[in-house]
């Protein structure tokens, strides 16, 4: 019988619910990999049985724990997600059998040493240029042997064929999300985004065995045939940066209360990345490379598909503003932002805002005020 956490008692009842549901499908043999980032190969997870699980920290929890093992100036993201795990207060981080990860940024990277004493980590070689000489040859070695890390974590065989359905199976979750988010080309856009990225969010936390994506498609399906009477004349406001899930509520919810629409995300849960496809027809471990070295993170150099990428955006979304989101103690993005307020400003004359922050409350007041500053900067635009 599995054993549930010291503290389980302390818990609210969401978090209990999602204990018990992840209980009960560890109890019938469920195998989780918990994942961190955007560039984890999930097809070899699914081809090795087991379900993905995204673990990044969104919230505030665990952040004091994490700041006795790790330095106060980190990125809460990286603080939260260690301190969720070591407070055992995280249900998908307890019922792990293990994490894949991958060297970004430098503190994510650190923190697996430490996260290493806790669960069995793989740390796969993610390479920091996608035009160096042998990039893809050495990623596609790291895909084999993250996946050899699970076929021996799992006890399990990854075979070619199961590899290829797990490539058509998550190229098909990838299309759906897509489709959903592209409601919000529609002007004025049916439903908020906000909504938009719960029901795409909620797809990296499916252990059930119903269809994840006819569940997707349903909720396309019913945004589109919205009504909104309110629509009309919000201004519309692309969000890029670091990822805004710790701070959704903050910026994201309240960008809305206050009268704009959020119509898209340059970051990595947006269609920027979920564009991204697998050859179903290569050879699949280099494949599977080919599509992950694509993504578009600030952890590359030099990384000017980004920014080509923002300016389509922009353009297929009919952007009137983009906010980007810097969470305190990321250098990469915070560096890469100076380009982005550069060509935002000066090359497409579109209001820019920069927006400093973590996953506190502390800031709530000041932020709101600018954000109200910034809806009036693009109405009058
Ligand atoms: S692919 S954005 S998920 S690395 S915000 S922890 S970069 S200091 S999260 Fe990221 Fe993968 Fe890139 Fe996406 Fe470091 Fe920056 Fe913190 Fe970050």
């Amino acid at each position: 019988m599995l054993s549930l956490p010291k503290n389980f008692e302390s818990f609210n009842e969401a978090r209990r619910k999602s204990f018990m549901a992840l209980y009960n499908a560890k109890e019938q043999g469920k195998k989780i990999i918990g994942t961190f980032c955007s560039y984890t190969p999930v097809e070899i997870i699914y081809a090795a049985g087991a379900v993905s699980v995204g673990l990044c920290g969104k919230s505030e929890q665990g952040i004091t724990e994490a700041e006795a093992h790790l330095p106060k100036t980190l990125c809460p993201l990286i603080k939260a997600s260690y301190g969720m795990a070591l407070t055992e207060q995280c249900p998908f981080f307890y019922f792990s059998d293990g994490i894949l990860a991958e060297t970004t940024c430098d503190g994510k990277k650190k923190m697996y040493e430490l996260m290493n004493f806790l669960k069995p980590v793989h740390v796969m070689n993610l390479p920091q240029g996608r035009d160096q000489a042998l990039a893809l040859d050495s990623w596609t070695e790291e895909v084999k042997r993250a996946a050899k890390f699970l076929e021996n974590l799992l006890n399990v065989k990854i075979t070619e064929e199961k590899l290829h359905d797990a490539i058509v199976y998550r190229n098909r979750v990838r299309k759906a999300i897509v489709d959903l988010y592209e409601v919000a080309k529609l002007k004025p856009s049916p439903v908020s985004g906000y909504e938009i990225s719960t029901v795409a969010e909620s797809a990296d936390f499916h252990f059930t065995d119903d269809d994840l994506v006819s569940k997707i498609e349903r909720a396309t399906k019913e945004f589109k045939q919205r009504i909104r009477s309110d629509g009309a004349g919000r201004p519309r406001v692309l969000i890029t940066g670091c990822p805004n899930a710790g701070v959704r509520d903050k910026i994201i919810k309240r960008l809305e209360e206050l009268g704009a629409d959020y119509v898209c995300a340059d970051n990595c849960a947006g269609p920027r990345t979920q564009k991204f496809m697998i050859d179903e027809n290569s050879e699949p471990y280099r494949a599977i490379a080919e599509r992950y070295l694509k993504i578009n993170c600030s952890v590359m150099t030099p990384n000017t598909t980004r920014f080509d990428d923002i300016k389509a955006l922009i353009q297929e979304y009919q952007v009137d503003g983009v906010i980007e989101i810097v969470l305190h103690g990321c250098h990469t993005f915070a560096v890469e932002a100076y380009t982005t307020m550069n060509i935002v400003q000066n090359e497409l004359a579109l209001p820019y805002m920069r927006l400093d922050t973590d996953f506190s409350q502390s800031d709530s007041g000041q932020i709101e005020t600018r954000l109200g500053a910034f809806i009036e900067m693009m109405t009058a635009a």
